[in-house]
C-alpha cells in the first residue's frame, strides 16, 4: 500500500515505520492515524515481521502530538471517531504479537509521548524532548498518558509532568526510566537496528508469550501476574522455540528460530 502520512520499510525480519509529515512536525491527524492502523495489519498478518520499529522523517520531531490544527475543526461526531481510532491504534500497538520500539529522534510530545510509552521500549537522540502538554491546551492525555506514564515512572513524577506540561530532556527521561537508552542523533537508527536484530534472532512466540506475560502482568496483582507467566511458561515448555533453543545448547550450536508466531 502506498502512504502519504508514513513510510513503511522493511530489512530483513525488521520493520521501519516513519511518520512523515515533517513540516507538521509529524504531528498526528486522522489520516495518519487510518495509515498506521493499516500498516499494523500488514505487520499482524506478516509473520517474517519479527521486530517494529517507529520514528519521525526529519530530525526535529518524533511526533510532536496530535495535531492540534486538525482537532480544532474536529465536530464532535469527528472528536469522537478520532479518539475511538487513535486508542485503537495504540491499544493495537500494544498487543502486537513482536516487539515495538521507539527511536525518538526529536519531539515526542503528547500523543507523541503517548504513541512512544505504548511501545515495548524506548531508545532516544540525545537532542530528543519528552513531555504531556495537553494541561497547557486546557484537555489532558487521551491516548493512554495518564495511565502508562505513572506505571513506568512512578505516580509522583507523572503527575508533575502532567500537571506542569513541562518537557523533559532525553537525558532525564533517561534517568527517570521513560527511556532505555540516549545515543548521539547520527547513531540513533543504528543503535535500534543492533538492538532490533538482537530480538529478531530469539524465538518469536518466545517473544510474543513473554510481550504478553509482561502487558498482562503490569495490569495485575503479583499473584495473579505469576499466575499468567506459569500459564505462558507452560504453553512455551512444547513449542517449537522451546524445542530447539534447548536442542541449540546441548548440541553446543547457535539456535536457529524458525519465526512461528504460533505456540
Ligand atoms: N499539531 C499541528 N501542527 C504542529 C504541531 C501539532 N501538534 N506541532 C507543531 N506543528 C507545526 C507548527 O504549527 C509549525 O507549522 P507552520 O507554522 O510552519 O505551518 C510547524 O509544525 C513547526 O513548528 P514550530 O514553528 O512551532 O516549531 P518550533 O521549533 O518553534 O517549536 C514545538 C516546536 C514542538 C515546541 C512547537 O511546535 C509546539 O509546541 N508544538 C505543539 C506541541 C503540543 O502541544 N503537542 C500536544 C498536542 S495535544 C485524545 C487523544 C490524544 C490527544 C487528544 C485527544 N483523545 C483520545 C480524545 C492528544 C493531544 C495532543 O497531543
Amino acid at each position: 500500500m502506498n502512504y502519504e502520512c508514513l513510510e513503511f520499510q522493511q530489512d530483513g525480519g525488521i520493520a521501519t515505520i516513519t511518520f512523515n509529515r515533517p513540516k507538521a512536525l509529524n504531528a498526528l491527524n486522522s489520516a495518519t492515524l487510518r495509515e498506521l492502523d493499516n500498516a499494523l495489519d500488514c505487520i499482524a498478518g506478516d509473520e517474517n515481521i519479527r521486530v517494529l520499529i517507529l520514528t519521525g522523517a526529519g530530525d526535529k520531531a518524533f511526533i510532536a502530538g496530535a495535531d492540534i490544527t486538525e482537532m480544532r475543526t474536529l465536530t464532535p461526531l469527528g472528536a469522537r471517531k478520532f479518539a475511538q481510532l487513535g486508542q485503537t491504534i495504540i491499544d493495537r500497538l500494544q498487543r502486537l504479537p513482536i516487539p515495538v520500539i521507539a527511536a525518538v529522534n526529536g519531539y515526542a510530545l503528547g500523543g507523541g509521548c503517548e504513541m512512544a510509552l505504548a511501545c515495548d521500549f524506548i531508545y532516544a537522540a540525545e537532542t530528543a524532548t519528552f513531555g504531556l502538554p495537553e494541561i497547557s491546551l486546557g484537555i489532558i492525555p487521551g491516548f493512554g498518558g495518564t495511565q502508562r506514564l505513572p506505571r513506568l515512572i512512578g505516580a509522583n513524577m507523572a503527575r508533575e509532568l502532567i500537571f506542569t506540561g513541562k518537557y523533559l530532556s532525553a537525558e532525564k527521561a533517561r534517568e527517570a526510566g521513560l527511556v532505555n537508552t540516549c545515543l548521539p542523533a547520527d547513531q540513533l537508527m543504528a543503535g535500534v537496528a543492533e538492538v532490533a536484530r538482537q530480538i529478531a534472532k530469539k524465538g518469536s512466540a518466545s517473544l510474543r508469550a513473554a510481550k504478553d506475560a509482561i502487558r498482562q502482568g503490569l495490569n495485575c496483582d503479583l499473584n495473579s501476574g505469576l499466575e499468567i507467566e506459569r500459564d505462558a511458561f507452560a504453553l512455551c515448555i512444547s513449542s517449537p522455540d522451546a524445542k530447539e533453543g534447548t536442542s541449540a545448547f546441548i548440541e553446543k550450536r547457535k539456535a536457529e528460530f524458525a519465526g512461528s508466531r504460533d505456540i
